[in-house]
């Protein structure tokens, strides 16, 4: 199988993974609030490919894809959004913090910005212990208008870290748009400030997006020095929740429609792989769902 079509594939099934949370989040039983990433699977189905590469990664609340690409236990998954004691945090921390610090994905933390100065620590500590990881800083647009990211940057310039700085620029915080907020659509330019290397890619071209984020990474581990890249998507859902969010804020219909229209995902979907995704998750809520409608009549929830 080429790399491409693996990419497909594992994308097509976290979209299924993604749209199966959508369709049953109605049922009100998983206990927390979920920021999907439908629209953003390209790219972390393409880091997949790279998991010989050790990673340390800090993401952002938008963390299910980190988390699935990296540790992949579906079950743990599902019981953790349901706050069940088999999630893989025993149901402590819900969606915004999904972790798996045995398999690298370290936290997510929903303080926009704040997985950023983690990571710098986990590059610096790679560094003074002479150890291989690749640490990877996972924010979005909003996270750069953020002090700091600037700090960060210096600062991992400056001692010559081996951190990925990894933005998804899906051009909204919340329902405001990019253009709203900052005077560019480029969030490289703040890399180039602090002369640490970048590139933009973008899901729409999945040939430069991949080998982007082997380039990235390549380069982090023979130079140990920071590189920041910028992924250019679009989230097809609203901010947080399992609805499409047309026509909400700065989000006009017509915008939606052109970006559902031109999503590569869409047009290259594995259907094969998307209904697993679906299949396997539905099946895994329709288990936990009757578990919380149970603990729910006995007064437990
Ligand atoms: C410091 C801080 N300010 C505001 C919020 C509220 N908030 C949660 S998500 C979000 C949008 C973040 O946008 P972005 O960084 O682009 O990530 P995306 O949601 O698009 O993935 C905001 C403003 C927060 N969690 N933390």
């Amino acid at each position: 199988m080429s790399d491409e079509t693996a990419i497909i594939s594992y994308a097509s099934w976290l979209r299924g993974v993604q749209a199966a949370i959508a369709e049953c989040y109605s049922r009100q039983l998983m206990r927390c609030p979920v920021h999907l990433s439908i629209g953003q699977e390209l790219l972390w189905a393409s880091i997949k490919q790279y998991c010989s590469y050790e990673f340390k990664v800090f993401s952002s609340h938008r963390g299910h894809l980190p988390y699935l690409t990296l540790d992949g236990n579906l079950r743990a998954y599902v019981a953790e959004l349901h706050l069940h004691e088999d999630g893989a945090s025993c149901g402590n921390l819900g969606s915004m913090h999904l972790k798996s610090p045995n398999t690298g994905h370290i936290s997510s933390v929903p303080i926009v910005g704040s997985s950023i100065p983690l990571a710098v620590g986990a590059a610096y500590a790679a560094k003074h212990l002479s150890e291989s990881w690749i640490s990877v800083a996972h924010f979005g647009d909003g996270a750069c208008e953020e002090g700091i990211l600037h700090e960060s940057l210096n600062l991992a310039a400056v001692k010559k870290l081996p951190i990925l700085f990894l933005c998804e620029n899906n051009r909204y915080s919340c329902t405001t748009s990019l253009a709203a907020r900052q005077p560019s659509s480029r969030m490289t330019r703040f890399a180039d400030a602090a002369t640490v290397k970048s590139k933009l890619a973008s899901t729409s071209n999945l040939t430069d997006l991949h080998s982007s984020v082997g380039d990235a990474l390549s380069y982090i581990s023979s130079s140990q020095s920071p590189f920041f890249l910028e992924v250019d998507c679009y989230r097809l859902i609203e901010h947080c929740g399992p609805s499409l969010d047309k026509g909400m804020g700065d989000r006009t219909f017509e915008e939606y429609t052109n970006a559902l229209a031109s999503d590569l995902l869409s047009h290259s979907l594995n259907i094969n792989s998307y209904e697993r995704g679906f299949s396997e998750c539905e099946h895994l809520i329709n288990i936990y769902t009757d578990i919380n409608l149970s603990r729910r009549a006995l007064g437990f929830l």
